[in-house]
């Protein structure tokens, strides 16, 4: 008898592409621009969303949606702003995929949100295959962590539309060389943003909110534009 071989890995990304397209047209009928942020643990995602939050919420209405292992300590600290937010945990897992996505937006209100952050399972590997349906990727890399990331771990960097150098203040304190970390980012993606940021001072702060503004109106004006087309 011959042996079986399934290919579970493909099945599962398959049945996530149908999910993740469902996500992309419903996020974008309703005009929510929507980024997935990854990182490996503790590299600034949930302080980027609060201080984002702080400067463009409520003139931008911010959702968020958070995914960790287990507890709320994220969504607490979003909830306690007033942003509208849901908590996903995933006991054993080690990503968000887009049925999670899709149940997480049924719980939140949709109408009154005009960019909705997803943050993603700490982990520098598996979130990289699992499409959300997001608009643009955003992968944070923080300064404690090495400049060698985008070569040890290229597929994450590869996929990213923005990549952000979190926790820039502790530069004096490492060896970190942004030249070596951005040069195997570029190499691997030519065309992705670099932004050095911190979110303790501020430094590189503006950058990246000229560029969610930028990205929020370039897809109000296109799906304008779509809606008016004969
Ligand atoms: N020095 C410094 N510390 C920062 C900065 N941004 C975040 N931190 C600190 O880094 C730690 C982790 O930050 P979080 O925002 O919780 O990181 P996270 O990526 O959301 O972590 P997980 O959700 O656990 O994956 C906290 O103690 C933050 O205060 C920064 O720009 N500079
Ligand atoms: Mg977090």
């Amino acid at each position: 008898m011959e042996v079986k071989v399934l290919t579970i890995k493909e099945d599962i990304l398959g049945i996530n592409e149908k999910r993740a397209k469902n996500n992309y047209e419903r996020l974008n009928e309703k005009r929510i621009l929507t980024i997935n942020i990854m990182s490996s643990p503790g590299a600034g995602k949930t302080s980027l969303i609060l201080q984002t939050i702080d400067r463009l919420h409520p003139k931008l209405r911010i959702g968020v949606i958070e995914g960790d292992v287990a507890s709320q300590v994220d969504a607490d600290k979003v909830h306690q702003r007033k942003v509208p937010v849901v908590q996903i945990n995933i006991p054993g897992g080690c990503h968000l995929d887009a049925n999670m996505v899709a149940n997480a937006l049924n719980n939140l209100p949709l109408m009154e949100i005009d960019l909705l952050f997803i943050e993603n399972v700490g982990n520098l590997i598996c979130p990289a295959d699992f499409d959300l349906g997001e608009h643009k990727r955003v992968i944070l890399a923080s300064t404690p962590e090495g400049d060698d990331k985008p070569y040890k771990y290229p597929t994450m960097f590869t996929e990213a539309d923005v990549v952000l150098v979190t926790k820039i203040d502790l530069l004096p304190h490492l060896d970190f060389q942004l030249s070596r970390f951005s040069e195997g980012v570029t190499r691997l993606n030519a065309n992705v943003k670099i932004f050095p940021l911190s979110c303790k001072t501020g430094e590189g702060m503006s950058q990246w909110f000229s560029w969610l503004l930028y990205q929020r109106r370039y897809l109000k004006t296109r799906l304008i534009r779509q809606s008016s087309q004969p």
